[in-house]
Protein backbone atom coordinates (compact mmCIF):
# COMPACT_ATOMS: atom_id res chain seq x y z
CA UNK A 1 0.00 0.00 0.00
CA UNK A 2 1.28 3.70 -0.63
CA UNK A 3 0.42 6.81 1.90
CA UNK A 4 1.15 10.03 0.37
CA UNK A 5 1.62 12.95 2.55
CA UNK A 6 2.10 16.52 1.70
CA UNK A 7 4.46 18.38 3.78
CA UNK A 8 5.37 21.82 4.36
CA UNK A 9 9.23 22.20 5.32
CA UNK A 10 10.48 24.88 7.92
CA UNK A 11 12.83 25.04 10.64
CA UNK A 12 12.31 27.09 13.50
CA UNK A 13 16.05 28.89 14.53
CA UNK A 14 17.56 25.71 12.82
CA UNK A 15 15.39 23.25 14.06
CA UNK A 16 13.71 21.27 11.92
CA UNK A 17 9.64 21.52 11.56
CA UNK A 18 7.73 19.40 8.90
CA UNK A 19 4.19 20.33 8.99
CA UNK A 20 1.98 17.62 7.67
CA UNK A 21 -0.91 19.40 5.69
CA UNK A 22 -2.62 16.09 4.07
CA UNK A 23 -2.55 12.33 4.81
CA UNK A 24 -2.73 12.73 8.32
CA UNK A 25 -5.31 10.16 10.35
CA UNK A 26 -8.72 10.55 11.62
CA UNK A 27 -8.13 10.29 15.56
CA UNK A 28 -10.45 9.36 18.31
CA UNK A 29 -10.39 10.97 21.36
CA UNK A 30 -12.51 14.09 23.39
CA UNK A 31 -8.77 15.91 23.69
CA UNK A 32 -5.27 15.72 22.11
CA UNK A 33 -4.10 13.81 24.82
CA UNK A 34 -6.46 11.21 24.14
CA UNK A 35 -5.82 11.58 20.18
CA UNK A 36 -1.86 11.60 21.22
CA UNK A 37 -2.82 8.17 22.64
CA UNK A 38 -4.50 6.90 20.06
CA UNK A 39 -1.93 7.92 17.38
CA UNK A 40 0.91 6.13 19.10
CA UNK A 41 -1.57 2.83 19.17
CA UNK A 42 -2.36 2.50 15.48
CA UNK A 43 -0.44 5.24 13.84
CA UNK A 44 2.93 5.91 14.97
CA UNK A 45 4.26 4.11 11.54
CA UNK A 46 3.29 7.71 9.98
CA UNK A 47 5.90 9.39 12.29
CA UNK A 48 8.54 6.68 11.92
CA UNK A 49 8.24 6.72 8.13
CA UNK A 50 8.33 10.63 7.79
CA UNK A 51 10.56 11.27 10.82
CA UNK A 52 13.38 8.79 10.69
CA UNK A 53 15.94 8.12 7.88
CA UNK A 54 15.51 7.93 4.96
CA UNK A 55 12.74 10.67 4.79
CA UNK A 56 14.43 12.22 7.59
CA UNK A 57 17.06 12.31 10.25
CA UNK A 58 17.91 12.30 13.72
CA UNK A 59 17.02 15.72 14.33
CA UNK A 60 13.38 15.58 12.62
CA UNK A 61 10.32 16.89 13.89
CA UNK A 62 6.80 18.14 12.80
CA UNK A 63 3.20 18.45 13.29
CA UNK A 64 -0.44 17.58 12.35
CA UNK A 65 -3.05 19.92 12.76
CA UNK A 66 -6.69 19.35 13.83
CA UNK A 67 -9.85 20.95 14.33
CA UNK A 68 -10.28 22.63 17.90
CA UNK A 69 -12.15 20.53 20.59
CA UNK A 70 -13.39 23.93 21.93
CA UNK A 71 -15.39 25.89 19.77
CA UNK A 72 -12.90 28.97 21.53
CA UNK A 73 -9.67 27.82 19.96
CA UNK A 74 -8.31 27.98 16.64
CA UNK A 75 -6.57 24.62 16.00
CA UNK A 76 -4.96 21.59 17.50
CA UNK A 77 -1.86 20.06 17.29
CA UNK A 78 -0.27 16.66 17.33
CA UNK A 79 3.53 16.99 17.48
CA UNK A 80 5.27 14.04 15.71
CA UNK A 81 9.32 13.62 16.54
CA UNK A 82 12.08 11.09 16.21
CA UNK A 83 11.53 11.09 19.72
CA UNK A 84 7.99 9.89 19.76
CA UNK A 85 4.83 12.19 20.07
CA UNK A 86 6.20 15.11 22.59
CA UNK A 87 3.18 16.56 24.73
CA UNK A 88 4.51 19.94 23.91
CA UNK A 89 6.92 21.24 21.74
CA UNK A 90 8.06 24.58 21.20
CA UNK A 91 10.23 25.49 17.92
CA UNK A 92 7.49 22.48 16.78
CA UNK A 93 5.00 25.79 17.50
CA UNK A 94 6.89 28.76 16.56
CA UNK A 95 7.81 26.89 13.26
CA UNK A 96 3.65 25.59 12.81
CA UNK A 97 2.02 28.46 13.46
CA UNK A 98 5.01 30.27 10.86
CA UNK A 99 3.72 27.74 8.17
CA UNK A 100 0.12 27.61 9.03
CA UNK A 101 -0.13 31.52 8.96
CA UNK A 102 1.81 32.18 5.52
CA UNK A 103 0.14 29.21 4.32
CA UNK A 104 -2.97 30.15 4.70
CA UNK A 105 -3.74 26.58 6.89
CA UNK A 106 -5.21 28.42 9.83
CA UNK A 107 -7.48 31.60 9.80
CA UNK A 108 -7.67 32.98 13.14
CA UNK A 109 -10.82 34.35 15.20
CA UNK A 110 -9.05 37.29 15.92
CA UNK A 111 -5.89 38.12 13.81
CA UNK A 112 -2.87 38.04 15.66
CA UNK A 113 -3.48 36.08 18.30
CA UNK A 114 -4.00 31.70 18.59
CA UNK A 115 -5.56 29.45 20.73
CA UNK A 116 -3.90 26.06 20.49
CA UNK A 117 -4.82 22.78 22.16
CA UNK A 118 -1.64 20.97 22.50
CA UNK A 119 -1.77 17.60 23.98
CA UNK A 120 -0.07 18.74 27.61
CA UNK A 121 -2.76 21.78 27.55
CA UNK A 122 -3.70 24.93 26.19
CA UNK A 123 -1.53 27.23 24.56
CA UNK A 124 -2.23 30.96 23.69
CA UNK A 125 0.36 32.34 21.01
CA UNK A 126 1.14 35.91 19.48
CA UNK A 127 2.38 36.47 16.20
CA UNK A 128 3.42 39.70 13.95
CA UNK A 129 2.89 39.42 10.31
CA UNK A 130 4.54 41.94 7.92
CA UNK A 131 4.28 41.16 3.98
CA UNK A 132 2.98 37.71 4.11
CA UNK A 133 5.80 36.77 6.31
CA UNK A 134 5.56 35.63 10.01
CA UNK A 135 8.24 37.89 11.59
CA UNK A 136 8.16 36.58 14.60
CA UNK A 137 5.77 33.89 17.05
CA UNK A 138 5.43 33.98 20.91
CA UNK A 139 3.78 31.17 22.65
CA UNK A 140 2.54 31.33 26.32
CA UNK A 141 3.39 27.63 27.35
CA UNK A 142 1.88 25.39 29.99
CA UNK A 143 1.96 25.68 33.59
CA UNK A 144 6.21 24.65 34.13
CA UNK A 145 7.56 23.94 37.30
CA UNK A 146 10.78 22.05 39.40
CA UNK A 147 9.82 18.96 39.92
CA UNK A 148 13.56 17.87 41.61
CA UNK A 149 17.05 19.74 42.49
CA UNK A 150 20.41 18.25 43.17
CA UNK A 151 19.81 14.43 42.06
CA UNK A 152 22.92 12.59 41.29
CA UNK A 153 23.91 10.30 39.02
CA UNK A 154 27.17 8.66 37.47
CA UNK A 155 28.00 9.78 33.65
CA UNK A 156 30.87 8.16 31.43
CA UNK A 157 34.12 10.05 31.67
CA UNK A 158 32.60 13.11 34.25
CA UNK A 159 31.85 10.94 36.99
CA UNK A 160 29.18 12.10 39.67
CA UNK A 161 27.28 14.62 38.77
CA UNK A 162 24.72 16.65 39.94
CA UNK A 163 21.64 17.66 37.99
CA UNK A 164 17.76 19.46 38.56
CA UNK A 165 14.52 18.12 37.13
CA UNK A 166 11.91 20.48 35.68
CA UNK A 167 9.15 21.02 33.65
CA UNK A 168 7.92 22.42 30.71
CA UNK A 169 5.62 20.44 28.47
CA UNK A 170 8.51 17.56 28.87
CA UNK A 171 10.65 16.16 31.90
CA UNK A 172 14.24 17.90 30.99
CA UNK A 173 17.18 16.84 33.29
CA UNK A 174 18.94 20.06 33.64
CA UNK A 175 22.89 19.82 33.95
CA UNK A 176 24.44 22.95 35.11
CA UNK A 177 28.29 24.44 35.46
CA UNK A 178 29.96 22.27 38.15
CA UNK A 179 33.31 21.00 39.08
CA UNK A 180 32.85 17.88 36.84
CA UNK A 181 30.98 19.60 33.82
CA UNK A 182 32.96 22.36 32.43
CA UNK A 183 30.45 23.56 30.54
CA UNK A 184 29.01 23.18 26.79
CA UNK A 185 31.57 25.33 25.46
CA UNK A 186 34.02 22.83 26.30
CA UNK A 187 32.66 20.10 24.26
CA UNK A 188 31.49 18.23 21.00
CA UNK A 189 28.19 18.01 19.95
CA UNK A 190 29.17 14.43 19.66
CA UNK A 191 30.16 13.96 23.15
CA UNK A 192 26.82 15.57 24.93
CA UNK A 193 25.33 12.76 22.88
CA UNK A 194 27.33 10.08 23.85
CA UNK A 195 26.78 11.31 27.63
CA UNK A 196 23.27 12.13 27.42
CA UNK A 197 22.25 8.25 25.54
CA UNK A 198 23.60 6.73 28.85
CA UNK A 199 22.80 9.35 31.38
CA UNK A 200 18.67 9.89 30.53
CA UNK A 201 18.99 5.70 31.10
CA UNK A 202 20.07 6.09 34.59
CA UNK A 203 18.41 8.69 35.68
CA UNK A 204 14.90 6.85 34.73
CA UNK A 205 16.43 3.36 36.46
CA UNK A 206 17.55 5.52 39.56
CA UNK A 207 14.55 7.60 39.60
CA UNK A 208 11.97 5.29 38.51
CA UNK A 209 8.01 6.58 38.47
CA UNK A 210 9.19 9.76 39.98
CA UNK A 211 8.99 12.01 36.86
CA UNK A 212 4.93 12.14 36.51
CA UNK A 213 2.79 14.79 35.72
CA UNK A 214 0.45 15.44 38.61
CA UNK A 215 -2.57 16.36 36.08
CA UNK A 216 -1.61 13.78 33.16
CA UNK A 217 0.02 10.75 33.93
CA UNK A 218 0.42 9.82 30.36
CA UNK A 219 3.23 12.41 30.61
CA UNK A 220 6.01 11.15 32.66
CA UNK A 221 9.96 10.59 32.83
CA UNK A 222 13.23 12.82 31.84
CA UNK A 223 12.69 12.46 28.30
CA UNK A 224 15.43 15.06 27.71
CA UNK A 225 18.40 16.29 28.91
CA UNK A 226 19.62 20.26 29.27
CA UNK A 227 23.17 20.74 29.37
CA UNK A 228 24.33 24.31 29.92
CA UNK A 229 27.11 26.61 29.12
CA UNK A 230 28.77 30.30 28.59
CA UNK A 231 26.90 32.25 25.81
CA UNK A 232 28.68 33.20 22.49
CA UNK A 233 27.21 36.53 22.99
CA UNK A 234 27.76 38.13 26.49
CA UNK A 235 24.47 39.50 26.72
CA UNK A 236 22.62 36.56 26.17
CA UNK A 237 21.09 34.98 29.59
CA UNK A 238 22.71 31.58 28.58
CA UNK A 239 23.25 28.85 26.38
CA UNK A 240 22.02 25.05 26.35
CA UNK A 241 22.41 21.87 24.05
CA UNK A 242 19.27 19.73 24.40
CA UNK A 243 19.24 16.34 23.85
CA UNK A 244 16.40 14.46 22.54
CA UNK A 245 15.59 11.44 20.58
CA UNK A 246 18.48 9.21 20.58
CA UNK A 247 20.99 11.17 18.68
CA UNK A 248 19.52 14.88 18.31
CA UNK A 249 21.20 17.79 19.75
CA UNK A 250 18.16 20.81 19.41
CA UNK A 251 19.11 23.03 17.39
CA UNK A 252 17.27 26.03 18.38
CA UNK A 253 17.04 27.11 22.01
CA UNK A 254 13.89 24.68 22.68
CA UNK A 255 10.74 25.65 23.87
CA UNK A 256 10.15 23.51 26.59
CA UNK A 257 13.56 23.08 27.32
CA UNK A 258 13.56 26.86 27.77
CA UNK A 259 10.41 26.64 29.76
CA UNK A 260 11.56 24.52 32.20
CA UNK A 261 15.43 26.31 32.38
CA UNK A 262 13.69 29.34 33.79
CA UNK A 263 10.94 27.77 36.18
CA UNK A 264 14.04 26.30 37.58
CA UNK A 265 16.03 29.49 37.87
CA UNK A 266 12.60 31.33 39.07
CA UNK A 267 12.28 28.52 41.66
CA UNK A 268 16.01 29.17 42.96
CA UNK A 269 15.68 32.92 43.46
CA UNK A 270 17.96 33.71 39.96
CA UNK A 271 14.86 34.73 37.71
CA UNK A 272 12.50 37.23 38.31
CA UNK A 273 8.55 37.64 36.60
CA UNK A 274 8.52 39.79 33.57
CA UNK A 275 12.76 39.76 33.49
CA UNK A 276 13.59 38.74 30.14
CA UNK A 277 15.67 35.87 29.70
CA UNK A 278 17.88 35.36 26.31
CA UNK A 279 18.54 31.26 25.68
CA UNK A 280 21.30 30.66 23.32
CA UNK A 281 20.57 26.93 21.24
CA UNK A 282 24.28 24.69 20.48
CA UNK A 283 24.21 26.87 17.04
CA UNK A 284 24.19 29.86 18.53
CA UNK A 285 20.40 30.90 17.84
CA UNK A 286 18.09 32.57 20.07
CA UNK A 287 14.37 32.89 22.04
CA UNK A 288 13.55 35.27 23.95
CA UNK A 289 12.00 33.95 27.46
CA UNK A 290 9.94 35.42 30.09
CA UNK A 291 8.56 34.44 33.34
CA UNK A 292 4.74 35.97 32.79
CA UNK A 293 3.57 35.42 36.07
CA UNK A 294 3.58 32.79 38.57
CA UNK A 295 0.78 30.15 39.21
CA UNK A 296 0.11 26.84 40.97
CA UNK A 297 -0.78 23.54 39.74
CA UNK A 298 -4.04 21.54 40.80
CA UNK A 299 -1.73 19.80 43.51
CA UNK A 300 -0.60 23.09 45.21
CA UNK A 301 2.82 22.73 43.72
CA UNK A 302 4.48 26.23 42.51
CA UNK A 303 4.88 27.29 39.05
CA UNK A 304 5.19 29.31 36.44
CA UNK A 305 4.04 30.61 33.26
CA UNK A 306 6.50 31.19 30.93
CA UNK A 307 6.47 33.02 27.46
CA UNK A 308 9.15 31.60 24.72
CA UNK A 309 9.22 33.82 21.32
CA UNK A 310 11.47 32.81 17.97
CA UNK A 311 10.76 32.52 14.85
CA UNK A 312 10.52 30.44 11.49
CA UNK A 313 11.49 30.03 7.99
CA UNK A 314 9.49 28.04 5.24
CA UNK A 315 12.09 25.92 2.84
CA UNK A 316 10.35 23.72 1.04
CA UNK A 317 7.03 21.67 -0.18
CA UNK A 318 7.26 18.24 -0.02
CA UNK A 319 4.95 15.41 -1.38
CA UNK A 320 6.66 12.41 0.52
CA UNK A 321 5.49 8.06 -0.29
CA UNK A 322 5.39 5.74 2.55
CA UNK A 323 4.89 2.76 0.26
CA UNK A 324 5.01 -0.54 2.53
CA UNK A 325 6.82 -2.39 -0.56
CA UNK A 326 9.84 -0.22 0.15
CA UNK A 327 12.38 -2.03 2.92
CA UNK A 328 12.74 1.53 4.65
CA UNK A 329 9.06 2.45 4.53
CA UNK A 330 9.29 3.23 8.15
CA UNK A 331 12.84 4.32 8.29
CA UNK A 332 15.67 3.13 9.97
CA UNK A 333 18.52 4.37 13.21
CA UNK A 334 22.09 3.60 12.47
O1 LIG B 1 11.34 23.34 21.32
O2 LIG B 1 10.21 22.32 22.89
C1 LIG B 1 11.01 22.32 21.97
C2 LIG B 1 11.67 21.04 21.60
C3 LIG B 1 11.51 19.83 22.18
C4 LIG B 1 12.35 18.95 21.49
C5 LIG B 1 12.99 19.64 20.52
N1 LIG B 1 12.57 20.93 20.60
Amino acid sequence: MKSLFKCIDAHTCGNPVRVITEGGPILNGANMSEKRQHFLKEYDWIRKGLMFEPRGHDMMSGSILFPPHNAENDFAILFIETSGCLPMCGHGTIGTITVAIEEGLIIPKIPGKIRMEAPAGLVEIEYKKTNKKVDWVKLTNVKSYLAAENLTVDCPELGEITFDVAYGGNYYAIVDIQPNFTGIHNFSANKIIQYSQIVRERINKKYPATFIHPENDTIRDVTHMMWIGNPINPTSSGRNAVFYGDKAIDRSPCGTGTSARMAQLHAKGKLNVNEEFIHESFIGSKFIGRVEKVTTLKNGVNAIVPSIQGWAKIYGYNTIIIDDDDPYAFGFQV
